[in-house]
């Protein structure tokens, strides 16, 4: 998995379980959405090439990285997934309550995987600029989704190992 000094798409293939079967809900947050969209279309990409098939991945819309843990709650409780995949990008230089929405993301995922037992994925961008962001949404750093589902899927897998 990637660390500070590697791309967020690069990871040891043969570590990653295979996936078919796993169910997943994507919660895509519009705002950024020229960023979101390539992380969305980023983890759909890994998710197939990991076995997950087009009828199993579940794709949601919410206006903003504040309200993408309310989103996967209602897909975590409404609908049959094995793990909830948030996306989002908040820029610090370019929103003035920074620290509120990526608070409130970060604890609120964090409360609805406890709440609900479904791994619920933080894949949320939160760079200084907006080329720091393109460059990880498909750029030279690689792609935040594909690191959202390879760590959804490795979750799947734990939990149905225990
Ligand atoms: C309002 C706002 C601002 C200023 N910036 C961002 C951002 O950079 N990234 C993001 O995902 N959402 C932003 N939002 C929208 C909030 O997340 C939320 O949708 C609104 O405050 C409505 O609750």
């Amino acid at each position: 998995m990637a660390d500070k000094k590697k791309n967020l798409s690069e990871y040891d293939i043969h570590a990653v379980p295979e996936a078919k079967g796993m169910r997943f809900g994507i919660v895509v947050a519009e705002w950024n959405d020229e960023i979101t969209f390539e992380l969305c279309r980023g983890a759909i990409d890994t998710l197939k090439k990991h076995g997950v098939e087009d009828d199993d991945i579940d794709i949601h819309y919410v206006p903003g990285s504040f309200e993408l843990p309310m989103g996967a709650q209602f897909v975590a409780e409404t609908t049959k997934v094995d793990a909830v995949i948030c996306l989002g990008c908040v820029i610090q230089g370019e929103t003035r309550h920074f620290e509120f929405i990526c608070n409130a993301a970060a604890d609120g995922i964090t409360n609805v995987g406890l709440k609900t037992n479904i791994p619920v994925i933080f894949g949320v961008l939160t760079p200084d600029t907006w080329q720091q962001a393109k460059d990880r949404a498909g750029g030279k750093h690689g792609n935040k989704g594909d690191e959202a589902a390879i760590s959804a899927i490795k979750m799947v897998d734990l939990r149905r190992k225990l």
